[in-house]
């Protein structure tokens, strides 16, 4: 069966596409919530409900392993679902987060220990970050920041516009403000990644900016060579197959700008 990759809406297939260059020969079943996206500002309760019943759905189509590909989900769902739903639901079965596999790396990155996580306002206020960061890496400061605005930007292709820029240089001034010290920065979101020319033309080339693809990719991998009872249950003809909650031509008009090229959802 094809490893299951879930997101709120389309913004995972910036997750997916180095997820299949760096493991192309897997079969991947990408879900979007797009009927009820953006999930960032959304309760825990609602997050959770909406993550679970996505879960359920992959499961059904066989996936053994799921990616959440999605921090708001990732941050205010995954711990319920591993340690309450799967036991239960799904023993034989595995849903991985995007949280624990970048809070694994960010300290490598940081010379000066102050590191900061931009995300929505839910995974900021979650505080997975700060608890995940801090059982890797104990001497780190963290320093979060809200970026609301980014993900409309990004959503309503204005992030390559002028106009980006004032919210670019928002944030990103609110965040060193909270420490001027901070050397390493997370894109804990997975809109972020189309604003890194800005982010970059913005901030000080000292400053390292990490995008989560790759390192969830990377992750992905080991995750596999470790856990081959899950491997073995993970199909490799290198397929993919799209899935929407709302309407596929909705989902296909912005394909190209997340994943690299144009898709057909289902
Ligand atoms: N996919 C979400 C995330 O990574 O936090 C961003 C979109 C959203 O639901 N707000």
């Amino acid at each position: 069966a094809p490893i299951g990759i879930f997101d709120s809406g389309i913004g995972g297939l910036t997750v997916m596409k180095d997820i299949v260059e760096h493991l192309p020969s897997y079969d991947y079943l990408y879900l979007g919530d797009s009927a009820r996206t953006p999930y960032g500002n959304r309760s825990f309760e609602s997050i959770y409900q909406f993550t679970l019943q996505c879960v359920k759905f992959l499961f059904k189509q066989n996936c053994s392993l799921i990616i959440l590909a999605c921090n708001t989900a990732s941050a205010k769902a995954l711990r319920t679902i591993q340690q309450r739903d799967l036991p239960t639901i799904a023993p034989e079965k595995r849903v991985l987060g995007v949280i624990r596999p970048t809070a694994e790396v960010i300290g490598l990155h940081s010379d000066t220990g102050h590191v900061g996580v931009l995300g929505t306002s839910g995974t900021v206020q979650s505080g997975s970050y700060e608890i995940e960061i801090a059982q890797q890496f104990p001497n780190l400061s963290i320093y979060q920041q809200a970026c609301p605005m980014w993900v409309p930007l990004v959503e309503n292709h204005e992030h390559n516009a002028p106009g980006a820029d004032y919210f670019v240089t928002k944030y990103l001034d609110q965040l060193q403000q909270q420490s001027p010290a901070i050397d390493t920065l997370l894109l804990a979101c997975t809109h972020y990644p189309l604003l890194l020319p800005k982010i970059r033309h913005t901030l000080d080339s000292n400053i390292s900016v990490l995008s989560q693809g790759p390192i969830v990719a990377a992750s992905l991998e080991d995750y596999l060579q470790r856990h081959p009872e899950i491997d073995e249950k993970c199909s490799t003809n290198g397929t993919h197959r799209f899935l929407t909650t709302d309407a596929p031509e909705l989902f296909d008009q912005h394909t190209s700008t997340f994943f690299g090229q144009t898709v057909e959802s289902e």
